[in-house]
């Protein structure tokens, strides 16, 4: 990577020759040129400077999906900010741990915060503001080792850690990814994910930005809206959902993939079974691959070649992926275990947590990412389970300590497990069993209304349970897997 790596420049370099071309179209047919969204990128970063922002600051930034926000992220890499997105439907108390943590120069909000900081600013005046500056079009020197996002991902503890993914994290893992399912200039990007995740923001968009093609930008995800415009499109990349509720549609089937080449699926396991109903409809293999914040993507199924269902395909090329047991040792083909990597992908640590970030690597330098796989002979990976207890609700990460705290603070209550039900829309979905203490009354309005004022609704238990006891194990440890095998049926259609 040359010394001055801005990625903004990089981004430049590859749409210079097509700035009349179309870089964004709405469902409607509004069109966003690359000229338009290059000047607009320079007129945001122009206001972020006149704020004050420079290289390494934080910029936070809580606004909903629109082509402006996307001006706003390539403002940042332009003036060397770390751009800090937070999902819209963090409620108040979540929020604001992450402005803590972040300490940013600048807070960019959707909403007004009922306490607002000194440096929260309304998103409709920060857009007022930068569209009426004058273009500035220094680009900040940058390295590959610096900074350009924080990308928050929940912890097993409770408290989320900010991941700190670099200028050569994103650019090695974008050129990988053009080159790996073939994107061209001449390619028209389904995008329908939020953009506060990796997922929608640098895997979706990086791809269409250095490949300089033309991204059909839906504001939200809408089965209907988006096979209609399946026809005018050529990729879709999705969570697992998008699938099964585009497969829900009677009517959907090949002839709404007449110019589709290739239809992605990450975040989430993708069922075997849909990935043959997806086949038997529309003649299309999805293509599944895994990745996860802290690393970008790790392992795809081929472009050319099988894709096999279930599979989640071969490492990246320049990634070293590994499968150990309990003691690191690493494991052969067709035994389970811990997946760790190491690459040009992974991430530099978590941001202020040194300690944290050791723990999560091996002395000699691999990223444990707590997924459990199991590799065949070919080295094609299978993902089968996860070492974290984790739940993952329709590509949203979910740790059942979140909402236990949550829960076992609220009077009455003993304690609480929450665990992950399959969902027939979400794949897992989160339900909570709580017991309470003897003589005690909560009842499940005040336990659902504890967890509405604290958790994003996406969070929240589909179905919480009073039960009267939590089965253990001999050690006194709540049984998580019992539960699941007890409650595997409870959110069934
Ligand atoms: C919405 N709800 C969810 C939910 N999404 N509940 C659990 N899990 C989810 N994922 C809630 C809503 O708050 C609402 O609650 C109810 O479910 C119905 O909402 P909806 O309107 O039907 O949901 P919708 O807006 O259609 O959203 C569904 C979705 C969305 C699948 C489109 O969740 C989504 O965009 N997911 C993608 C997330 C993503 O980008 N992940 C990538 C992370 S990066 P109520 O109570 O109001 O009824 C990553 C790395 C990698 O993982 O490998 O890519
Ligand atoms: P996040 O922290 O939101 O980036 O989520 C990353 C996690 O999503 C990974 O650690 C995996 O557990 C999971 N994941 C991503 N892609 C897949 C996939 N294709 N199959 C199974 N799990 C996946």
């Amino acid at each position: 990577m040359p010394a001055d790596a801005n990625l903004y420049a990089r981004f430049r370099a590859r749409f210079q020759a097509r700035l009349d071309a179309p870089c964004f179209i709405a469902p409607d047919g509004a069109i966003v040129t690359y000229a338009a969204l290059d000047d607009w990128s320079a007129r945001f970063a122009a206001a972020l400077r006149a704020r004050g922002v420079g290289a390494d600051d934080r910029v936070v930034v809580q606004v909903g999906k629109s082509t402006l926000a996307i001006a706003l992220y390539l403002a940042c890499l332009r003036v060397g900010a770390i751009y800090t997105p937070l999902n819209t439907a963090y409620t108040e108390a979540e929020t604001a741990y992450f402005l803590a943590d972040a300490a940013p120069a600048l807070f960019i909000a959707e909403r007004k915060s009922a306490a607002p900081s000194a440096v929260e600013m309304l998103q409709t005046a920060f857009w007022a503001e930068a569209l009426a500056a004058a273009p500035d079009q220094a680009l900040a020197p940058r390295t590959g080792e610096d900074v350009a996002a924080i990308v928050y991902t929940s912890g097993t503890t409770g408290r989320s850690k900010g991941a700190m993914l670099t200028i050569g994290n994103l650019a090695s893992n974008a050129e990988t990814l053009v080159s790996l399912w073939g994107f061209t200039a001449d390619d028209v990007l389904l995008h329908a994910l939020p953009i506060f995740h990796v997922h929608g923001l640098f895997v979706a968009l990086h791809c269409a930005l250095l490949s300089a093609c033309t991204t059909i930008f839906h504001p939200a995800f809408d089965a209907a809206a988006l096979r209609a415009d399946l026809k005018r499109a050529t990729v879709l990349m999705g969570v697992p959902t998008f699938y099964t509720r585009l497969l829900a549609l009677p009517a959907f089937g090949a002839e709404d993939c007449l110019t589709m080449r290739l239809f992605i699926s990450g975040s989430a396991p993708l069922l075997a079974e849909t990935h043959r109903e997806f086949e038997a409809r529309t003649g299309h293999r999805i293509l599944e691959r895994y990745g996860m914040s802290e690393a970008g993507m790790i392992t795809s199924n081929p472009l050319d070649g099988a894709r096999v269902p279930g599979t989640v395909g071969y490492p990246l090329p320049g990634v070293s992926l590994r499968i150990v047991d309990d003691a690191g040792r690493a494991l052969p083909p067709g035994e389970p275990g811990v997946i760790q990597i190491k690459g040009p992908n992974v991430f530099k640590g978590y941001w202020r947590m040194p300690e944290k970030t050791a723990q999560e690597f091996t002395r000699d330098g691999y990223f444990i990412t707590g997924d459990v796989g199991v590799a065949e002979p070919d080295g094609r990976i299978s993902i089968v389970g996860r070492a974290k207890d984790l739940i993952i609700s329709g590509g949203y990460n979910i740790y059942p300590k979140e909402i236990e705290d949550v829960l076992d603070a609220v009077e009455g209550v003993a304690e609480s497990a929450v665990i992950g039900a399959p969902h027939p829309d979400f794949g897992e979905a989160p339900v909570a069993l709580v017991t309470l203490r003897p003589g005690a009354a909560a009842s499940l309005e005040a336990l659902a209304a504890a967890v509405a004022e604290k958790l994003a609704r996406f969070k929240h238990p589909k179905r919480i349970l009073i039960v009267e006891e939590l089965p253990r194990n001999a050690m006194g440890k709540v049984q998580k897997a019992a539960l699941r095998e007890r409650y595997r049926d409870l959110l069934a259609e």
